[in-house]
């Protein structure tokens, strides 16, 4: 059976493609998914991809992680900069963890400049859009081919 890569999008990107296009660009969640998912097909892995603006759903998702997906790509949107809850989820899990944001956080304002996600991830990819998640799926496949250290 394929593996699983669990693919978990935070707060407010639902409305990815219908407003902001300047910053988040025209590409909907739905054509994320479709573009994640045709991705993991190529490495013969099977994405699970999902979407919450609830913080304690996103937690129970890390949590359940553990016996359901061999990693996980996250964009935690807003939670990135403030949950510790999530992080700690992540810390717990034991599987890979990747980061990926569609912006550069880092030319954005200050308050993005932190990750507490960041703690947990293997690495982060930002700045690339919808492109991103292609490249964190890319990533996730060769870590699980020939895991790093922790
Ligand atoms: O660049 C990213 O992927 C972010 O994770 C997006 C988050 C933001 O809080 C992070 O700092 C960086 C925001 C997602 C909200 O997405 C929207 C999409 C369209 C319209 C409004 C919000």
């Amino acid at each position: 059976m394929s593996q699983v890569i669990l693919i978990l999008n935070g707060p407010n990107l639902n409305l990815l493609g219908q407003r902001e296009p300047d910053i988040y660009g025209r590409t909907s969640l739905e054509d994320i998914r479709g573009l994640a998912t045709a991705r993991a097909e190529s490495h013969g892995l099977k994405a699970d991809f999902r979407q919450s603006n609830e913080e304690g759903e996103l937690v129970s998702w890390v949590q359940g992680a553990r016996s359901a997906a061999a990693g996980i790509v996250i964009n935690a949107a807003a939670y990135t900069h403030t949950s510790v809850a999530i992080l700690d989820a992540l810390l717990a899990c034991g599987v890979p963890v990747i980061e990926v944001h569609l912006s550069n956080i880092f030319k954005r304002e200050e308050f993005r400049h932190h990750s507490f996600v960041s703690r947990a991830a293997t690495g982060v990819i930002c700045g690339f859009g919808a492109q991103g998640y292609e490249l964190a799926v890319d990533a996730m496949a060769q870590l699980l081919k020939s895991p790093k250290p922790a």
